[in-house]
């Protein structure tokens, strides 16, 4: 018997807190299976509030031991969700409530609340774990400073904000908060330690906490760190606020890290790093997401979300920030075809399928299902979007006065445009659709030339989403620029504001027929769509000087090459392989920049342009084409590939700065390449020479994947058993690389493997998460790949739903495909869905791409 449907939650049905909170007093007893919590909470009648009638609190999972009001006992029966006190019991004005109650944080598997890894007891709050803690109303709109005791004999206790006294068994956070932002960490640990001077004379203390042993891999994360406070200051003029900044890794955690006061939590595959065990990406990585959660003190925690809805204000804006952030670290160029690369991957996917939602959704069941692509990436776009309309002067005024107006709040989406719209005068009231609508707009371009004006006519259309049959115009800034035919700048950039469903720009008094380049830095999250021949698509590769466009110019003709060859069995032509070589032999271009270029559309982004065009992608022969014309490329690029391997290899000692990091992945591509022509003996010689994990890693992952590299890899096992973050690579890699009919098979073999702990999520995430990220062992025929995923599901579920429901969305694309192929993958949604005590977050997922 299956429980009735959760109730979904509506934006429209928002209502203001009844009591608002002045403080919070907790002390914690901590204990594996029996902690005890004792809160203190005082609250009063808020004015926001018609009348402040019963007292309601969220509770999940507690068992209560005791209740009072002002110090008076009271009879509080829970129900599954919280606690209700008439507002007979009240006293009327403000009052204090007590409670204890017990909680079994090493039974707790869910990795939501207080839990325990490897002997250590860590929270997650965000978004709803605080009420698996203790009674409290538990949304973001009720903030409050917290006082915190720890009772353990543990040696390292620690809470937000600062400590009181010595031993660290009490901590104070004087800035008001939502309970989302609590953490509590108590454990074995060590430090890395710093300090950072505010530019105003703060001295802060800088922390990072690991397992002993670990602690020589935290300094480049500590280096991150002082160079992400420092840019805030410089940037957006932002102090840290506490005396003291704590960063903990733990080995189990469902995301990536957490923004709470004083005391990020950390996934710590996204804190330690050495040039043996980490690569080049996870260096970049670790910047990026250690500089995302310190910019959130601000932009999150000094002014929060009114409520789950607006998470967007929160998080597209701290992506746009850490995006700005790594660009001045590294390249802007780089980094901005970086970012669209894995919007296009993962937001563009979502938003053309069953799983599309607006950026500010409209309703939920489960929130922690919106911790999207969309809400955190394509937000992102929103306010990079906002930022070209304004320029970088109105973005400062605006900015300036949202934290000037807003400091100490929960804020709306609406919050946000006012400031916008106060600052710089401009009417942002048909830009709000971006938030509100679902789906990618497709931009289409029509040209005309009459022999001095050119004119560009754009036409915007926006398929239907789920819920949202019916679309209607955005404002979308598109940045043009004008080439000549010898390659020079007619027309510098400019940025067209297009606003209704189709517009015309001209350009006058031109003496030559243009060629444009539309969409300069990827001006706006749309898809363009407009034929063009191979020679243009090489003009621009070799001309354009916006690096986007140049890099896009490249990855729309290996687009077209492999359309060719998957729909009309086209041989690849040579417009595309030269165009390759003279942008491989340019030294003048960036390094990472030529490796980006040197990358083919991935097989899921094959799919999803063929499903576009309205073709029925075939995984099996996306896969076969893009096999083919990588050895075409091999073949007829290899003397240039082979001065790139001698030419970029870097001597001396690892440095995972960018720029010795771009050369090792042109080497590296190049070596993938080379690996095709010489039967891998390269990436041989590489393997057992490499003295850092990007070129061990890359010259295993060539091996891989042209069958050879099975010697390699039980190689790497044995040098790495005992190193939990590289043996995820390695499950991981084996699979993603593996020939597609092995895949599967491989998968399941592994899943038999004496290092799968398949309770923990960065190793099920490794194993089973790598199976869909090789599309076409996962897409195959017999349906086979299907199932592995969906058991694997179905076991996680119970014990860790947010994990498993995230992993669903490997199901997501099941509409894509040809007859066969969905009515597989919708046998297993069904199964998924028809199983017993399925999770709330599970149910809504699959639901969802069901109906
Ligand atoms: N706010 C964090 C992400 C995060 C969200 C939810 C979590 O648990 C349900 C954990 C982390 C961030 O943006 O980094
Ligand atoms: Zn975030």
């Amino acid at each position: 018997m299956k429980d009735a449907a959760p109730q979904a939650i509506h934006l429209s049905a928002y209502t203001p807190p009844a009591y608002l909170v002045d403080s919070v007093a907790l002390t914690f007893r901590l204990h594996p299976t029996a902690t005890r919590v004792l809160s203190t909470v005082r609250f009063r009648p808020n004015p926001a509030h018609p009348e402040p009638g019963d007292l309601r609190l969220d509770g999940e999972g507690l068992m209560l031991m005791a209740a009072a009001i002002d110090g008076a006992p009271v009879a509080a029966t829970p129900d599954a969700s919280g606690v209700t006190i008439p507002a007979g019991l009240l006293p009327g004005g403000a009052f204090e409530w007590t409670a204890e109650v017990e909680i079994a944080p090493q039974a707790n598997t869910a990795l939501e609340g207080l839990y325990m890894s490897n002997g250590m007891y860590c929270t997650q709050c965000e978004a709803e774990g605080f009420r698996k803690i203790t009674f409290y109303p538990d949304r973001p709109d009720v903030m409050a400073p917290f006082r915190v005791r720890i009772e353990s004999d543990l040696p390292l206790l620690m809470s937000n904000g600062n400590p009181v006294d010595a031993g660290w068994a009490e901590w104070d956070d004087p800035h008001p908060k939502p309970s989302y932002l609590f953490a509590l960490v108590a454990g074995d640990l060590v430090a890395h330690r710093d300090r950072f001077t505010t530019r105003s004379g703060r001295d802060v203390a800088l922390n990072i906490w690991v397992r002993p042993g670990d602690e020589g891999r935290c300094a480049f994360a500590m280096e991150a760190l002082k160079r992400s406070m420092h840019w805030d200051e410089e940037v957006y003029a932002r102090e840290y606020d506490l005396d003291i900044f704590n960063i903990v890794a733990v080995d189990d955690f469902n995301m990536g890290a957490m923004e709470n006061k004083g005391l990020n939590i950390f996934n710590s595959k996204f804190v330690l790093a050495a040039p043996e065990t980490a690569t080049d990406a996870d260096f970049e990585r670790i910047e990026a997401i250690i500089a995302h959660e310190y910019f959130h003190n601000w932009t999150g925690n000094r002014i929060t979300c009114r409520d789950w809805f607006q998470l967007s204000l929160k998080e597209g804006l701290t992506v746009f920030r850490d995006q700005q952030f790594s660009g001045d670290m590294r390249s802007h160029a780089v980094k901005r075809i970086e970012d669209v690369l894995n919007l296009r991957a993962r937001q563009f996917r979502e938003d053309d399928g069953p799983l599309a939602h607006p950026v500010r959704p409209a309703s939920y069941v489960e929130i922690n299902n919106f911790y999207t692509a969309t809400v955190y990436e394509k937000g992102a776009e929103l306010i990079r979007m906002l930022h070209l309309l304004v320029g970088s002067e109105g973005y400062k005024a605006a900015l300036d006065l949202y934290f000037d107006r807003h400091d100490g709040q929960a804020c709306t989406i609406e919050d946000w445009l006012r400031v916008f719209e106060d600052a710089t005068g401009r009417d942002l009231a048909q830009f709000k659709r971006w938030y509100e609508q679902a789906g990618t707009p497709r931009l289409a371009v029509a040209e005309d030339w009459d022999g001095t004006t050119y004119t560009l006519t754009l036409r915007q259309h926006t398929p239907p989403t789920p819920g949202q049959p019916e679309k209607t115009p955005v404002p979308i800034p598109v940045s043009v620029g004008l080439l000549s035919q010898d390659g020079g700048e007619l027309r510098a950039t400019t940025v067209l504001e297009l606003t209704a469903a189709e517009q015309s720009f001209a350009f006058e008094g031109l003496p030559q027929r243009p060629i444009p380049s539309i969409l300069r830095g990827f001006s706006a999250p749309v898809i363009l769509e407009r034929a063009s021949t191979a020679a243009e698509r090489a003009f621009l590769l070799a001309h354009d000087t916006d690096p986007f466009n140049k890099f896009e110019a490249g990855r729309a003709l290996a687009r077209d090459v492999l359309t060719g060859m998957i729909t009309d069995g086209a041989a690849p032509g040579p417009d595309h392989l030269d165009a390759l070589a003279r942008m491989l032999r340019d030294d003048g271009l960036d390094p990472a920049f030529r490796a980006l270029a040197l990358g083919l559309p991935s097989e899921d982004n094959m799919a999803q342009s063929l499903h576009d065009a309205g073709a029925e992608p075939d995984p099996a022969a996306i896969h076969a084409a893009r096999e083919r014309l990588t050895r075409e490329m091999a073949a007829h690029l290899e003397p240039v590939l082979d001065a790139l391997y001698t030419d970029m290899a870097q001597p001396g000692p690892f440095s995972p700065a960018p720029r010795a990091a771009g050369c090792r992945a042109l080497r590296l591509a190049a070596l993938r390449l080379l690996a095709r022509v010489d039967d891998g003996a390269r990436a041989e010689r590489l393997f057992g020479e490499a003295d850092n994990m990007t070129e061990q890693l890359g010259a295993l992952a060539a091996l891989l994947e042209i069958g050879a590299g099975e010697a390699a890899a039980a190689a790497f096992y044995r040098q790495w058993r005992g190193d939990r973050l590289v043996l995820d690579k390695w499950f991981a890699l084996q699979i993603a690389r593996a020939a597609p009919e092995r895949a599967v098979a491989l998968t399941r073999a592994l899943t038999g493997h004496a290092d799968f702990d398949w309770r923990n999520p960065n190793r099920f995430r490794a194993v089973i998460g790598a199976l869909p990220a090789n599309a076409a062992g996962f897409h195959d025929p017999s349906g086979s790949g299907y199932r592995l995923v969906a058991d694997w599901l179905i076991r996680l579920d119970p014990l860790n739903p947010q994990t498993a429901a995230r992993m669903s969305t490997a199901f997501d694309t099941w509409r894509r495909y040809g007859p066969q192929r969905q009515a597989l993958m919708r046998a297993e949604l069904e199964r998924i869905r028809a199983t017993d005590g399925l999770s709330r977050d599970m149910g809504e997922m699959v639901g969802r791409m069901l109906d």
